[in-house]
């Protein structure tokens, strides 16, 4: 099934409008947000004199309307689309790269994930792709509609020369081993949660068992986990495995269930950043505790650029609705 997408176009695009913090679904005015996407495409190219530079500037590569096979990434558990304008590709490569100069960084030659939401590492250009509208949109259309919650946010970066070896695994770190069931995998469990690579320089390090989603392990995923049902030994074969090759600018979106790994004896720069969301019609899935915001000094939260400290606020306000792990894991039928 190919599905039609609009992508929105103008200064206050979707999911600004999709206040995270609310529970109201979709657009305020969607006839008034077409019709200022008009007046300003009527403009032309220069409405930073209008409407202010930066979201105007992320969306330019998106003014025309694309598809997003939402069948293919049924299928396979992933998709990759093009998402990034030059422009802002190589606004967000220099705000990346200038992120790994910082001695803490550069002095540690390995793989570094870097949490974007955490002090010390809100870098404000990079929180932007927090509202890029295209990974809203498509997202949102994968998880069934309406606004979406912030599950996390990194910058998955290394220099040439370092190794990176994740085991294979499904997302399922948060649910307890005895917990997890062959019902998780299942085309009827409704998973709510994308989790995305949006690549910043060319990227082969994010490997995928295609269409392994939706099923249990096979006799041989099974022996390549060796037992774990969280994590397999780094050094395991596993099989129909295959590295997917992103070009800078491009993004994988994928079924965070789907049997997955991060994996490379880098020789180019990693620059990806790695952001997830659920949909905020039904209950978070478990990847959604991945990390406790409750903590947080308020300091931290005020000085999140206004984007990313609403996508914060929807979540604190969300965790004290469903402040525990456990019923994420334990139906998923609903
Ligand atoms: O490095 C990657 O792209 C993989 C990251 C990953 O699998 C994870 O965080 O669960």
């Amino acid at each position: 099934m190919t599905l039609f997408v609009e992508a929105p176009r103008g200064a206050d695009h979707e999911n600004r409008k999709w206040d995270p913090t609310s529970l109201s679904e979709g657009p305020a005015n969607p006839l008034a947000w077409a019709n200022q996407s008009i007046i300003i495409a009527a403009v032309g190219l220069a409405p930073d004199r209008w409407f202010g530079p930066a979201p105007w500037q992320m969306t330019s590569v998106n003014e025309r309307s694309m598809t997003i096979d939402l069948e293919e990434f049924q299928h396979n558990g992933y998709l990759i689309l093009d998402v990034l304008a030059p422009v802002v590709l190589a606004r967000w490569r220099a705000a990346a790269d200038a992120v790994m100069r910082q001695p803490r960084f550069a002095a540690k030659p390995q793989f570094h994930y870097i949490p974007l939401l955490l002090p010390g590492n809100q870098d404000a250009t990079l929180l932007d792709a927090l509202d890029h509208p295209l990974l809203i949109d498509s997202v949102s259309r994968i998880l069934g509609g309406g606004p979406l919650l912030l599950d996390n946010a990194a910058l998955l970066a290394a220099e040439p020369g370092v190794g990176y070896h994740q085991g294979w695994h499904r997302d399922v770190l948060q649910v307890p081993v005895d917990h997890i069931t062959d019902a998780m995998f299942s085309p009827q469990w409704r998973h709510n949660n994308v989790q995305l690579n949006l690549a910043l320089a060319d990227d082969d390090a994010f490997w995928a068992v295609p269409a392994s989603h939706q099923r249990p392990n096979t006799k041989g995923e099974e022996q390549a986990f060796g037992g774990s049902r969280h994590l397999a030994p780094e050094s395991a074969v596993m099989p129909g495995g295959r590295r997917l090759h992103l070009l800078a600018g491009q993004a994988a979106l994928y079924h965070n269930n789907m049997i997955h790994r991060g994996y490379c004896d880098f020789t180019q720069p990693r620059r990806t950043l790695h952001i997830g969301y659920h949909s905020r019609q039904r209950p978070p899935t478990w990847h959604f505790y991945n990390f406790d915001d409750r903590a947080l000094p308020a300091e931290h939260l005020a000085s999140l650029p206004p984007g990313a400290r609403r996508w914060m606020e929807g979540r604190l306000a969300r965790r004290r609705q469903f402040p525990d792990v456990a019923p994420s894991y334990r139906g998923g039928f609903d």
